[in-house]
């Protein structure tokens, strides 16, 4: 069939909205209306140059949507079911998946980085070439075929356009803070960047119950929105020292500290926020090929630093607490989205992004 997508072909160049040809699902795979798809960083990076993707590829990797058909062996899905979609479809098999780790999957993880479904070929092409699918999805696109194992069904009461950004910044912020650093009631947090993922840490947070939640952000207005998401305190660090404030609101350092930006110099910033024995959690995805530096006499205070890939989403899992969690008042999703653009629109939708505007934009391709 025919479908409308925001294409990348390289990067400094904007996005094309084009017609593409979709192939239908094969075996295992699922075609799915995109209902809107949020407008992620991780997107831009590629964008900026940044990071390096497959190209040309459909961007998007943030969205929900209808099922509309399904391949041969699907029995998860149906038809009219809706879903939202995964940018690590996990196999349930190899290793990692084995020990409870699927976002770390063996084959979903080539399938993202490859762009394609999981026997390695995507289903969008102009003039008969390929073209990639970000995160398998590519979700800038009025429909999408993605693999079975890369939906999860949600309850149909719940707005698709805020069931997107489970797909990525909730599930990877919220899912940091309970997944991977499984933070203590009681304990004190920093983020540092407040964008749409990193106020989905702040709000990670908050549900956790942390004691301090400490918010970092260079803009007065992400410090605002970071206070109305839970945050107890902010720090603007266009203005003062970040390290430096935060080891005096909270002294000796915190229990957690979040990097949500992808920078070095801020890594190390959220590293040395943290108290002894404390934990480092890196979100942010920084340009290839970059080194952090740390001091090593840190090691001695038993101090840890890790990174979370997804939120550690257990997706089949946690897409229908997160669900739940909005559905009962406790999950905010409706303060995330600042604006909504049509497809034709996508590219100031980056712009907005880059300019730091927005919490989160969502695109409705349809
Ligand atoms: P977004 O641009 O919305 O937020 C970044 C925030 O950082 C903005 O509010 C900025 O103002 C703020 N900021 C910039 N520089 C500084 C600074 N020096 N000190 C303090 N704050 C600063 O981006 P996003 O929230 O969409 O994404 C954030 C990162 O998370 C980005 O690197 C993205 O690629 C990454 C990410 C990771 C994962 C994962 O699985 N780990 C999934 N999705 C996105
Ligand atoms: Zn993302």
């Amino acid at each position: 069939m025919q479908v409308k997508a925001a294409v990348f072909y390289r990067p400094h160049e904007p996005l094309a909205v084009q017609e593409l040809e979709l192939e239908g699902p094969r075996a295992g795979e699922v075609l799915v209306r995109i209902a809107a798809c949020g407008v992620c960083h991780s997107d831009l990076h590629f964008i900026d140059g940044l990071v390096p993707i497959a190209s040309p590829s459909v961007l998007g990797h943030e969205a929900a949507g209808v099922v509309e058909a399904v391949g041969a062996g699907v029995a998860s899905v149906q038809p009219g079911d809706h879903v939202v979609l995964s940018f690590i479809p996990s196999c349930g098999r190899c290793q990692y998946c084995v020990v409870g780790r699927p976002n770390l999957c063996t084959i979903g993880n080539r399938a993202m980085s490859r762009g394609t479904m999981l026997d390695g070929t995507p289903r969008f092409a102009r003039e008969g070439r390929p073209v990639y699918q970000m995160g398998s999805i590519g979700g800038f696109a009025s429909y999408t075929v993605v693999p079975e194992a890369g939906c999860v069904k949600i309850r149909e009461d719940m707005p698709l356009d805020r069931a997107a950004l489970l797909g990525c910044g909730v599930m990877t912020g919220v899912g940091a803070v309970i997944n991977t650093a499984r933070v203590q009631a009681g304990s004190d947090v920093a983020v540092v960047g407040c964008g749409g993922v990193g106020l989905n840490v702040v709000q990670g947070a908050a549900l956790a119950g942390a004691g301090r939640i400490i918010a970092i952000d260079v803009l007065a207005h992400k410090l605002e929105l970071a206070r109305q998401f839970g945050a107890t305190h902010t720090v603007d660090a266009s203005r003062e020292d970040p390290v430096e404030a935060v080891r005096r609101i909270s002294p000796g350092g915190v229990d957690y500290a979040f990097e949500v930006i992808g920078r070095p110099e801020t890594v190390r910033q959220a590293f040395d926020m943290a108290r002894r024995g404390g934990l480092t959690v890196v979100v942010g995805v920084p340009p290839a090929g970059a080194e952090v530096s740390l001091p090593a006499g840190a090691f001695l205070t038993e101090k840890t630093i890790t990174g979370s890939a997804y939120g550690g989403a257990r997706m089949p899992v946690d897409v229908p607490r997160l669900v739940e969690l909005y559905m009962s008042g406790r999950l905010k999703l409706d303060e995330l989205i600042s604006r909504v653009y049509p497809l034709e629109g996508i590219n100031d939708a980056f712009d907005a992004l880059r300019r730091g505007e927005v919490a989160r934009s969502i695109v409705t391709p349809l």
